[in-house]
């Protein structure tokens, strides 16, 4: 896990609209798994943030962020942490907008701490979990995208484009290694 990759010091045009989908996490050296999940939502033309906001570290941010979420406009929150990763329970814990919850691969535990600490919430406070590491974050934005396409048409019609691409590139059969 690199954690030389820097946050986007310039916003891109997808992020310069009223964003649509927040995407958090509790540290820099989460970037490297989360900048998945901004490739997607940037791919798709999705208005989104990107900030660092530590349960741990930065509460008060987190409480802030939380509870402005709904009224500034944002219609999913995407949260990434490792280890004892209560980011994304705490941020369900002050919005009632879906959140969903990327566990970062930690170096001692692989991520099996933060996975656990993610997925286990109480009945009531619902978090919505993605794999660990780099599918998880792709995964939570194509999430999201799915959410928003709910009430988008133009973005449910790119999302079933994107999907029949994929679904293209998948070959019939392995093309044998060069021996
Ligand atoms: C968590 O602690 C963060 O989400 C990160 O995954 C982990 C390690 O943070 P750093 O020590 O790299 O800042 O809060």
């Amino acid at each position: 896990m690199s954690e030389t990759v820097p946050l986007p010091t310039s916003t891109s045009e997808a992020t310069q609209a009223s964003p649509k989908v927040g995407i958090i996490m509790g540290s820099q050296s989460d970037w490297e798994t989360m900048r998945h999940a901004d490739a997607i939502l940037t791919e798709f033309e999705i208005p989104h943030e990107t900030l660092i906001v530590s349960a741990h570290r930065t509460p008060d941010r987190l409480a802030d962020y939380a509870k402005s979420a709904a009224g500034r406009g944002l219609s999913v929150i995407i949260a990434g942490a490792g280890g004892a990763a209560h980011l994304p329970g705490m941020c369900a814990a002050w919005t009632r907008l879906p959140v969903l919850g990327v566990p970062v691969e930690s170096r001692a535990l692989k991520g099996m701490d933060s996975l656990l600490s993610i997925v286990q919430m109480p009945g009531g406070v619902p978090v919505g979990t993605l794999a660990i590491g780099a599918s998880g974050a792709k995964n939570a934005a194509l999430l999201a995208a799915s959410i928003l396409s709910l009430h988008d048409t133009e973005l449910a019609g790119r999302l079933e484009a994107w999907r029949a691409i994929q679904t293209a590139s998948v070959a019939n059969a392995p093309t044998p290694e060069d021996k």
